[in-house]
């Protein structure tokens, strides 16, 4: 049978019709579920093991439940692993015509709690009685089903159960029918301005792997762009989320508050640099964050100005905007744009070849002649600048920015929403220089994939502004929150700041052998998890674009899913998540050598 295709044969010979063997567990959300029968009746959800025991069902039910005891109806609504399928539960697919009434559930798997907190998982299973169930891991040894509890409505919890075989998987070419469909229904209503980075579409992802719709399987090297950072559907983060949806989705913290959102501003404080009194504001995106820090800043500092470098990004928000250096494609015909927002060069070893003082020296002469010390509410700087190409400023240069604004009573701003949260083997990116920011801006890895982002700084200047002055409609929405307290816990006790520093040196040495390889590697950089190449043509050193793109296109159709950077597009950045493991970065790091062998 190839891999991944489902076995249907038998399904209805025998007593149960539930001899399926699928190649992983897999999700049924809840617009796949057929309602039609259980619709008025409630349902749950079990979970049968099915290695080659087509005899055992399992009941997820709580330990004081009655029903448990009762029949059991498994019936229709078998959820198949049909390879891209969607459309998980639709009956006639299934060739299970009738519902059968099973005497008993032959395994039974007790979840101490009240009925509300039942949140069956693969942990619940394996913690039943009896012989371990193997982890969803292999993929093919667990199965879910939806079974009938009279008119209770015991909910169901199947999405938890991803897994997806943690490796590369060519079904189709590439894209293959499905995203191609998907394509066109996408050109005909999506606005052209968003842009499309994999011609692929995405269905499922765990750990380090996305499925596409055609059942396709790419090593994931871009995290959402550093958002996953620690793995893609991670089991307690997803848990998490779904057990703070069914509990609280929504008040708006500023009308109602509630305690994940105190519990992550707890974190942020303890977790960001700097041993001093802190406080946070949490809101939804990036750019958010950017603009309250600014805000905050020029509040406190009774200024105007703001300073930012050459290659920053700091989002699309008509100040981020302006903040941001590159027209193209983020500005350009988008104005007018706030005003104040002054740009002076940064440091780039690679291309000016400075030290860190001699570059802030530049940094802050350009300062003063064009708008002067004195009239800047803050600098906001990337620590390591993500969208203009992973550039590590040289040693030193932040420091020296840090001691100039400190003097000049100018807040600085770390922009650390790419740098932060571990993705360099450091909680943020200024803590490898020991920098201490006054204000630091958290999104992207802080909530695992939800969207959540805080500006956190030191407590007088954050508290200059007035009740009502800072906030939103989403901001610190407790579903996220809820998310983001399990990546605190996922990343101090999983390792994860160790297992980025790991996956560095796994990547680094690796980089830089293909550097010694291929000519057109003008730079290797990174920290951790945080990687990058430059290419470049070998005599000029003129950027080449070209080559980044080509690679990307050679990566997609050979499962690895690779990102460009850079100001002028010639940079291509690695940010595996942390779950990913070593055999798929070596795996992924032949791709991309055989990539660069393409180029010819
Ligand atoms: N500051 C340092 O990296 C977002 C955006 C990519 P939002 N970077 C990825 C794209 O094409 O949109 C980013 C960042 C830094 C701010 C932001 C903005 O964060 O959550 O996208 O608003």
């Amino acid at each position: 049978m190839p891999d991944g295709e489902v076995d249907r044969v038998r399904d209805e010979a025998q007593p149960l019709g539930l001899v399926v063997r699928v190649d992983r567990v897999l999700r049924v959300s809840e617009r796949d579920r057929h309602s039609r029968a259980q619709g008025h009746r409630g349902e749950a959800t079990a979970v049968a093991l099915l290695s080659h025991r087509p005899d055992r069902i399992v009941r997820v039910g709580l330990d004081d439940d009655a029903a448990l005891h009762a029949d059991v109806q498994v019936g229709q609504h078998v959820a198949l692993a049909e390879r891209g399928e969607e459309h998980l539960l639709g009956v006639p697919a299934l060739g299970v015509p009738v519902e059968r009434p099973v005497t008993a559930a032959l395994d039974v798997v007790r979840v101490p709690g009240s009925r509300d907190q039942m949140r069956p998982r693969v942990g619940a299973v394996v913690a039943r009685p009896g012989p371990a169930v193997p982890l969803p891991d292999d993929g093919d040894r667990i199965f879910v089903v939806m079974v009938h509890i009279d008119h209770r409505t015991l909910v169901a919890m199947a999405d938890t159960l991803t897994s997806i075989p943690q490796s590369r998987a060519l079904i189709t070419e590439i894209p293959g029918p499905r995203s191609r469909a998907l394509h066109e229904r996408r050109a005909a209503v999506v606005a052209r301005g968003v842009s499309l980075g994999a011609p692929v579409y995405a269905v499922r992802a765990h750990g380090g792997i996305i499925e596409d719709v055609d059942g396709n399987r790419f090593i994931d090297l871009t995290s959402g762009i550093g958002v996953v950072t620690v793995g893609h559907t991670d089991e307690s983060v997803v848990a998490a989320a779904r057990d703070e949806l069914g509990r609280l989705t929504h008040t708006m913290f500023p009308t109602v508050p509630y305690e994940p959102y105190v519990r992550v501003a707890e974190l942020l404080a303890e977790h960001t640099p700097g041993d001093f009194p802190k406080k946070s504001v949490i809101v939804t995106t990036g750019a958010e964050a950017v603009e309250n820090a600014v805000k905050i800043a020029r509040r406190y500092t009774r200024r105007t100005g703001v300073a930012v470098l050459d290659h920053a990004y700091h989002g699309r928000t008509n100040l981020t905007m302006a903040m941001t250096y590159k027209a193209h494609p983020y500005s350009a015909g988008f104005g007018p744009f706030a005003s104040d927002v002054f740009r002076a060069p940064g440091s780039y070893p690679f291309r000016d070849g400075l030290t860190g003082p001699e570059a802030a020296a530049r940094t802050i002469a350009h300062l003063e002649k064009v708008v002067g010390g004195e009239n800047l509410a803050c600098i906001v700087i990337e620590p390591i600048q993500g969208e203009g190409g992973f550039v590590i400023p040289a040693d030193g240069y932040l420091a020296a920015i840090a001691d100039w604004a400190r003097d000049n009573g100018v807040v600085f701003v770390a922009d650390e929403i790419q740098s932060g949260m571990a993705r360099t083997g450091y909680w943020y990116a200024v803590d490898h220089e020991g920098v201490v920011p006054d204000l630091v801006t958290t999104a992207k890895g802080i909530a695992g994939g939800l969207p959540l982002a805080a500006v956190t700084g030191r407590a007088e200047i954050m508290d200059d502004a007035g009740p009502g002055g800072l906030g939103g409609t989403f901001g610190g929405n407790p579903v996220a929150c809820a998310a983001a307290i399990a990546v605190y816990e996922r990343i101090e006790t999983g390792g994860l700041l160790e297992r980025a520093r790991a996956i560095g040196a796994v990547l680094l040495p690796e980089l830089l052998r293909l550097q010694a390889k291929f000519p057109v590697i003008g730079d290797v950089r990174g920290r951790g998890a945080m990687l990058a190449i430059e290419l470049v043509d070998p005599h000029t050193h003129a950027p080449d674009a070209a080559a980044v793109n080509a690679i990307i296109a050679f990566a997609i159709r050979h499962g690895v899913i690779l990102l460009s950077a850079g100001s002028d597009g010639n940079v291509l950045r690695f940010l595996p998540n942390l779950a990913t493991s070593d055999e798929l970065l070596l795996d992924a790091i032949a791709v991309l050598e055989a990539g660069l062998e393409s180029l010819g």
